[in-house]
């Protein structure tokens, strides 16, 4: 009998005669047992992003460990509303999880966009030290001040993010003057593309192939691997690598939600939850090797930024003294301790 079964068992026990008890025993083991705890997962990821596979994985792994208690059901494609809805429904409880980029939570807790400065990670190594070491704890720390909300310990993988168009390439910042561009709901990647005098308009995740599609922005920016698993290419013709911010998924829970469950139980789903983000880091890295040829095989016409003019360009938009300013420097020396100087 698992600890979780016999758990069952005595709270039967408890309630009811020897008799019942042992009927009931019939009744709570197994895994045909109806679940105790629903749970439901909400994403913007299509169906087929690593995120949503490491997602069914991990969901399985807990029923089972859970001997079917706790049943986590995943909402891909932002079924359940876009990023700013589903944003209202796991403060109120009605998601109880909700895999959100830190630019986009930035609209509700601002300090957690400090992850998402422009040209700060230079690779994934800075990365992950940065968001599993003291500047994630930092980060999950404010987000936990909401009350509401909380964030598991490990951030999912978006990627860095590229800028694709329909019109023109993306060389050099001058390229983006005036460009109708769209960008997530985030004050921070509205700031970048600000300072680079672009014309960014704000338009959630779940709209964006057709706002590409009907020409109501001409380009967009996010990772390639998104760019790829979202069909991005089939509506736009030049990717230009512009590697501008790395970006993630924080996954955040409901408090009250996850404090119904039992410790036992939540120290399951926080396992099981961690070991699939760790799984679908590694996904999108093993992606990145085939990634560039992939897109050109779908044909999207790829094309170097180099990042020099670019950061300089932030540099005099006072975008780095800004964005210091807003942080703090206790913040922000624990972005430079991984990313080195910024300005
Ligand atoms: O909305 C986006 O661009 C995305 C999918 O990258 C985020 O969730 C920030």
């Amino acid at each position: 009998m698992s600890d979780f079964t016999r758990r069952n068992f005595l709270k039967t026990a408890s309630l009811a005669s020897a008799a019942v008890a042992a009927a009931g025993l019939g009744l709570y083991s197994g895994k045909s047992q109806a679940a105790e705890f629903k749970l439901k997962f909400a994403n913007n990821m299509p169906i087929t992003h690593s995120m949503n596979v490491r997602a069914r994985e991990m969901a399985k792994a807990i029923r089972e460990e859970t001997d079917g208690a706790v049943q986590i059901q995943i909402f891909p494609s932002s079924q359940l509303g876009s990023d700013t809805d589903t944003l209202a429904q796991v403060r109120s409880g009605a998601v109880d999880m909700f895999a959100l980029s830190p630019v986009i939570l930035g609209t509700l807790v601002p300090s957690v966009q400090i992850s998402a400065v422009g040209f700060a990670f230079k690779d994934y190594e800075q990365v992950w030290s940065a968001m599993d070491g003291d500047l994630g704890a930092h980060v999950r720390a404010e987000i936990a001040k909401t009350e509401t909300l909380f964030a598991f310990d490990k951030i999912w993988d978006n990627g860095f993010r590229v800028t694709t168009t329909s019109t023109r390439p993306i060389v050099t910042p001058d390229d983006l003057k005036s460009m109708k561009l769209r960008v997530p709901p985030s004050p921070i990647i509205m700031s970048i593309f600000r300072a680079f005098e672009a014309a960014p308009t704000s338009i959630n995740f779940s709209e964006v192939y057709s706002a590409l599609q009907t020409r109501i922005v001409e380009g967009q920016e996010n990772p390639l691997t998104l760019v790829s698993s979202a069909k991005l290419y089939e509506v736009q013709k030049y990717c230009s690598l512009t590697n501008h911010v790395w970006d993630g998924f924080w996954m955040l829970g409901n408090s009250a939600s996850f404090n119904r469950l039992p410790q036992d139980m939540q120290a399951v789903v926080s396992k099981h939850i961690n070991a699939a983000v760790v799984a679908q880091r590694d996904d999108l890295a093993t992606l990145q090797g085939t990634i560039r040829d992939t897109l050109k095989e779908k044909g999207l016409e790829l094309v170097e930024s180099p990042p020099e003019p670019f950061r300089q360009r932030l540099q005099s938009a006072n975008y780095y003294g800004d964005w210091h300013e807003k942080f703090g420097d206790a913040a922000w020396a624990i972005l430079e301790k991984y990313a080195g100087k910024l300005a």
